[in-house]
């Protein structure tokens, strides 16, 4: 059985983590798999959204704890080695990624596995879902991005909280504390993730990649950089056929076709 799920319904790419009996945590294989889908999707014309979910009760654990690589021996371990090979390419995949990201949280998201879900663009939650900085329980730090991310969605208060309690929060204070975009009634969460990812694969994609380009960068720059940004980044949205396709479509009193272009 393999450890990520992947099927593409219209423009939507669809990645379901799927290791459920470990509660979807993470193994080399596992991203080595979800790391050659995001490739495929940022490669392929066709893709124009990506859909996250986890297979099972879980959304992920986050790291496998019980793989060799990861595990305290006698000899210290150097948990940098798994975080450069995997956690961090994949986050930066992830950020970078010209196309949205929708995820689907339909269960427990613990460690990585909770930051691998904040990462996303659109995070969508089952109520019934929970969120969980679990990293200081094993004597951690949170990452994946978790103390970028964290403090900035959250706040810096709440951050803190988060990282030194490790507290299991509910999808419905997730929502509250604006760590994610809203929480779906547990039998609605895939119906209204894919519909959300449908709309978002008929958009304008090239100016999606823009925009995130733009706000991911808006967190290191200055007004006055950002200001220039947005210039350099306007530019080439405006260079688009989807622009004049949504300019034409405005004057026309018509839904715009956008092309991805
Ligand atoms: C697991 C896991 C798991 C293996 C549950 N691994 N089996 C990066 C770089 C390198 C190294 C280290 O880490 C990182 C980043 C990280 O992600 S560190 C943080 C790793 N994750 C955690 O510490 C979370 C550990 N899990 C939990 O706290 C709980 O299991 C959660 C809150 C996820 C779910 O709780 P419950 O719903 O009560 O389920 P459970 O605890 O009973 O777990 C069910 C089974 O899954 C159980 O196995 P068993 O054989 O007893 O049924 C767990 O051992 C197993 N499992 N997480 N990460």
């Amino acid at each position: 059985m393999s450890s990520i799920l992947v099927s593409q319904d219209a423009g939507v790419l669809a990645i379901t983590l799927n290791r459920p009996d470990k509660l979807n945590a993470f193994n080399p294989e596992m991203h080595q798999l979800l790391r050659a889908a995001l490739a495929h999707a940022a490669d392929e014309a066709a893709v124009r959204a990506v859909l996250l979910t986890g297979a099972g009760r879980a959304f992920s654990a986050g790291q496998d704890l019980s793989e060799r690589e990861v595990a305290p021996g006698a000899a210290p371990i150097d948990l940098s080695v798994s975080l450069g090979s995997h956690y961090n390419p994949l986050i930066r995949r992830m950020r970078e990624l010209p196309k949205p990201i929708v995820c689907a949280v339909n269960g427990v998201a613990a460690g990585a596995g909770a930051n691998i879900a904040l990462a996303c663009d659109v995070v969508l939650a089952a109520r019934s879902a929970s969120f969980v900085q679990a990293f200081a329980k094993i004597g951690l730090i949170p990452d994946s991005g978790g103390t970028w991310l964290l403090p900035r969605l959250a706040g810096s208060a709440r951050a803190m909280g988060l990282a030194l309690l490790g507290d299991r929060i509910s999808a419905e204070v997730a929502e509250k504390w604006g760590l994610i975009w809203k929480v779906v009634d547990d039998a609605q969460l895939m119906k209204e993730a894919f519909s959300i990812s449908k709309r978002l694969s008929e958009g304008p994609t090239k100016g999606y990649g823009l925009l995130k380009k733009a706000l991911n960068a808006s967190a290191g720059n200055s007004l006055d950089a950002q200001l220039d940004l947005e210039r350099d980044l306007q530019r080439e949205a405006g260079h688009s056929e989807d622009y004049r396709e949504g300019v034409a479509a405005f004057l026309q009193k018509r839904a715009p076709e956008f092309k991805g272009k």
